[in-house]
């Protein structure tokens, strides 16, 4: 028999633990750490063996600079994933980045992930392919910030040599909702080997790369996430013709079809 192979890092902690994604993730890192440390504001059931349960609020600097103490890298994943007023949006994913950062920063945690979002462009024109290298072009608050938390990403490993992969991550569910996301989703198992490559590759720096499946259409570049060793294997092509089925098509004159955000570009004022 063979023996399973020792898990390669001893802590991990994984911030948005309670959310939708990080449901996801919990049961996909378990094999690869000793102990997951897993932080929220939302409840976070009872730890399972190897797990630690820490309730933070993002905004507290204390309690989260904390929850970096003794861990190997973080997966960053809480905060504010959906358009909102700025004064909602600032404090859980600017300041509550800021946070994390400096935690990594006080407690010599080399490996950041951080969830980034596809909305850090997305008033890009879908008629384009964009890539990391592209400017930015937030399509709300919600995309601002993590436009901020991408700044961050590079300013503390220009500074202090902490290394992230920034995920810009399409449309991670079950299944597409919706006929945008036939070209950006991305399946629950893409991601756990999304992260798990962000995780493991050497000398990232700080890497953008579009967390997308490998669906038919797409508007991003995929280069950088094949060099951290990405490959998807899960497409939306399954889904198309219940998608086209149910969903009405979207009006080509919209700024919501035009535009790679989708509904987001059109959201507000708050
Ligand atoms: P979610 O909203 O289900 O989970 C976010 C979690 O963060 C929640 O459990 C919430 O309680 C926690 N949180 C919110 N504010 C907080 C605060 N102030 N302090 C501590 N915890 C706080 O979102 P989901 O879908 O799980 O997304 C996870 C991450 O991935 C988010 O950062 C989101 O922006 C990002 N993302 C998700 C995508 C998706 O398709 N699900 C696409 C692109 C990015
Ligand atoms: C995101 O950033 C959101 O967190 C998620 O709920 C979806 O709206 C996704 O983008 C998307 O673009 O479909």
């Amino acid at each position: 028999m063979t023996a399973p192979c020792p898990p390669r890092w001893h802590r991990l902690l994984l911030t948005g633990a309670a959310g939708a994604l990080g449901r996801v993730l919990r049961p996909r890192l378990a094999a690869h750490c000793s102990v997951l440390r897993l932080s929220d504001i939302a409840p976070l059931g009872s730890a399972a063996p190897g797990e630690e349960l820490r309730p933070a609020a993002l905004e507290d600097k204390a309690a989260t600079t904390a929850l970096l103490e003794g861990v190997d890298a973080a997966l960053h994943f809480g905060g504010i994933s959906t358009e909102q007023p700025f004064e909602a949006v600032l404090p859980a994913n600017v300041l509550g980045t800021f946070h994390v950062y400096e935690g990594a920063r006080l407690h010599g945690v080399r490996r950041v992930v951080f969830a980034s979002s596809n909305h850090v462009t997305g008033f890009h024109e879908r008629s384009r392919t964009v890539g990391p290298l592209d400017p930015p072009r937030p399509d709300g608050y919600y995309g601002i910030s993590k436009a901020c938390g991408e700044s961050l990403a590079q300013f503390y490993f220009d500074r202090w040599g902490i290394e992230t992969v920034s995920l810009r991550i399409g449309s991670c569910f079950a299944e597409p909702r919706d006929r945008r996301m036939l070209a950006t989703w991305l399946s629950h198992d893409d991601l756990g080997r999304l992260v798990l490559a962000a995780l493991a590759a050497p000398a990232v720096g700080h890497t953008v790369v579009y967390g997308v499946g490998a669906n038919r259409d797409t508007w991003w570049d995929d280069a950088a996430a094949r060099r951290i060793g990405f490959v998807p294997r899960d497409g939306s092509e399954r889904f198309r013709a219940a998608v086209e089925a149910r969903e009405p098509p979207e009006d080509p004159s919209s700024a919501a079809a035009q535009r790679q955000g989708g509904g987001f570009v059109a959201l507000g004022p708050f």
